[in-house]
Parts: C-alpha cells; structure tokens; sequence
C-alpha cells in the first residue's frame, strides 16, 4: 500500500500515474507507504545477506525484478583512514562494488522494474556518466531501448563505454548536465518514454537501501552521521528517507546526521546551507575534476535541504585538490579505489574533523559512490608513470632502488 505525495503541498497521486513532478506545483514527489500494514520478519531480517531485494517489502514494486545482484556492499572499517583522519570509528560503505560500479544500479534495479510494471516501452535520463552506464545495464536485461544524453566532454570515458556496450543509444550535448537534463524531461514528456533521472521517486527508494544496508551490517544501530558526495543530491534524500523507515518501522531507534559535500567550484547546495537560505541559487557554469557531481543546479535540492536540516547535519565543500588527496589516502591506506566523485566525501569527512565540527569518538559511515575504474583520468595526476625497463635482472634491480630511495 503505497502512493506519491507532493512534498510542496501534500497533493497525493495513484502508484501507477506516470508523473515526476506534482501537476499543481510542480513540487518534488516521495513515495509513501502505509507503514502499519508492513509486516517485517526480524528473524528474517538479521539473517539473510544484505541486498536491494532484501528489503522488496518496503519497495514500491510487486513485479519480478529486473535485477543484476545489486547492493550488498562492503562496509569496512577504516583504521588506518580514521588514525589520520583523526577519529575513531570510521567505516567506508563502497557503493562501487555495484553490477556496474556505482550506487545507481540500487535506483535502476527498482526503478526499470517499476517502468516495466507501468507498462513503459523506452527509458531515458541525462546522466554525468554513471546514471547512464546503470540504466544502460537495466534497459538490456529488460530487453527495453535506452536513450542517454550526456554533456559533451564531460563524462569519464569508462562511464561513457558502459553506456555503449550495453546498447544505448548516446547523445553527447553541446551543454552540461543541467541542459542535458532540461532537454531529456521535454523529450520524455513529448515521446512518452520513461525518465530514470533521480527526479523519479521510484528511483530513489532502491537507493534508500545503502541507509538499510549501512544499520543493518552495523548490527541495527545506526552510525552518528553518514557523509556522502552530493550533486543532484537524490542519493542524500534516499539513504536519509531508509533511515527514517527503520525508525519509524522500530527496526532502529536514531537518526544518522546527514552530511553532503560538493567540490568547491559546484557547490549551490553548500551554499544555501550555510548561508540558511530557503533555496539553492543554481550555479551556472559548474567546474570540478569531479565530473560526476558537476551540476549546478540539483535537481532534489529542496528534499535534500529539507533532509540535512532535519537531521540536524551539515553541507561542506572540498577542492579538487583535496578530492585528490583523499582518493589516494583511500587507496594507499584502505585498498578501496574511487573515482574522484566519491573521494569527496573522504575529503569533506577531513575538513569537519580539523574544524572541530566532528568529535574524535563518533560513529561515522563516509559512502563511496563510484569505482576507481569508472574515471582513470586523475590517476596521472596523483601517480608516477610506470618504469620502462629492460628485460633483464639488473635493470629491473636498478630501476627498483632507484625508486625506493
Ligand atoms: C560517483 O550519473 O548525477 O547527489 O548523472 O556518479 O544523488 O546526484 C551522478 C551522481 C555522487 C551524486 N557520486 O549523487 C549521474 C549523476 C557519484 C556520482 C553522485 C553521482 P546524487
């Protein structure tokens, strides 16, 4: 028993309309459930592995899934990483260890699963790279075509080569991500294929099990605050609104604070926060290494507002260079490899620590949204180029202490 609500105006709407926005205030949806009529089977839950499907009693969908074996993450815990971090407790919940490296198959698994229930022929999203590469996954096990659009450019080439050998059709915009995204609502609403952009709400409910999964391999507590990179800043939205479920379900009995970092030079919702503003401004020109949270104007800003308030957590942003310096701390200290994007959250998770927002002895989960493979482009910058050697012993002896010194 579910339905969507507007969170503008409480407006409801059917499971089964085909609608992103609230058609009188073009206000953000959530999916709603009737919470007392979930029945949960504890035994059940504290021994099955975690998974996406492992919680389908709180997804808004009944048809077989389209799945690949999303979600079940690692949660490690990071010693090394907290000692020069500077606190105690730190786990790093590696979204990249998804079916195509990233945490936007949880989205697509329940969301391509939904549009099939919907009775849709054809799915799109405008996507920085990992969006698209998820649902090109999902359209081929559904045997459904895939549109994406991308900023020119602008999209890691792992990512862009995901989208490709899965088949969809790719369409690299003179634009950035926003354009791309004004452009795919239109075309969807005009040809009437399915957008899986995170506007979608159904989307968001398969990313809110990263919160189920991160109470449920802790034990069922849940951390003092759970740190993530942030662009269109669904996925903040999503792991908060698990969080919430667990709570109001008894599963759990706290709340995480939620913490969103941005790069520096695309940062509108770090902004909006700390000055208190009502609402982002959106930024025009978005620019960081971080390709995959270069958008400056998120599309769930106001539900992710609405979420690190109320959680009472923060927003903060981190330059490139500190982005690099965490990817290769996570890296070198932990074995967990990242793309830039999900570094930040590392990076942010450092900067609170020295400015005393952060005491030593909490409980803090950092999320790693993307595998190193996905964007190699910044391992020349932090990395030395391999030596060349001759084929023989001395050479390779020579060449060995010579780095060594
Ligand atoms: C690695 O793929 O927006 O705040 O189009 O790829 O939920 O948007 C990617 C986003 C963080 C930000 N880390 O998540 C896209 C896209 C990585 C990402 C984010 C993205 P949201």
């Amino acid at each position: 028993m579910y339905s969507l609500k507007c969170i503008e105006c409480d407006a409801e709407y059917s499971k089964d309309a085909i609608i992103y926005t609230c058609s009188k205030c073009d206000g953000l949806l959530d999916v709603i459930y009737n919470y007392s009529s979930i029945e949960i089977d504890m035994d059940k839950l504290k021994t099955e592995c975690p998974s996406v499907w492992k919680y389908a009693k709180l997804l808004p969908v009944k048809r077989v899934p389209v799945t690949l074996k999303e979600g079940g993450t690692p949660l490690y815990k990071c010693d090394r990483l907290a000692e020069k971090i500077g606190i105690t407790k730190l786990y790093v919940k590696h979204e990249g260890m998804n079916p195509t490296g990233s945490f936007k198959d949880r989205g697509m698994t329940v969301g391509v699963t939904k549009a099939l229930e919907l009775g849709m022929k054809k799915f799109a999203c405008a996507s920085t790279g990992n969006t698209s590469a998820a649902l090109a996954i999902y359209g081929a096990k559904a045997g459904v075509p895939v549109i994406v659009l991308l900023p020119a450019g602008k999209v890691a080439l792992g990512k862009i080569a995901q989208a490709l050998m899965h088949g969809a059709k790719v369409l690299s915009i003179r634009g950035n991500f926003d354009d791309a995204f004004a452009l795919v609502r239109i075309l969807c609403y005009q040809e009437n294929i399915y957008l899986l952009n995170s506007i979608n709400p159904y989307r968001l409910e398969g990313q809110k099990t990263i919160g189920f999964e991160i109470a449920d391999q802790l034990g069922f507590r849940v951390p003092d605050r759970v740190v993530l990179p942030i662009g269109n800043a669904g996925n903040i939205t999503a792991i908060y609104k698990g969080f919430k479920e667990f709570k109001i379900l008894g599963i759990t009995n706290s709340l995480p604070k939620m913490i969103g970092i941005q790069a520096e030079g695309s940062c509108p919702i770090v902004k909006a926060i700390k000055s208190g503003a009502p609402e982002i401004t959106p930024e025009g020109n978005p620019e960081t290494i971080a390709t995959a949270i270069r958008i400056g104007n998120p599309v769930n800003s106001k539900k992710a507002i609405r979420a690190i308030r109320e959680s009472g957590g923060t927003a903060e942003s981190v330059t490139d260079e500190e982005i690099l310096t965490a990817q290769k701390d996570l890296a070198r200290l932990e074995g967990i490899g990242v793309e830039p994007a999900s570094a930040a959250s590392v990076a942010g998770l450092r900067k609170l620590v020295k400015m005393g927002m952060i005491n030593i002895d909490e409980t803090v989960v950092c999320i790693t949204t993307g595998h190193l493979l996905k964007d190699i482009s910044s391992v020349s910058e932090i990395c030395e180029e391999p030596t060349v050697v001759d084929a023989n012993i001395e050479s390779i002896r020579e060449a060995i202490l010579r780095k060594v010194e």
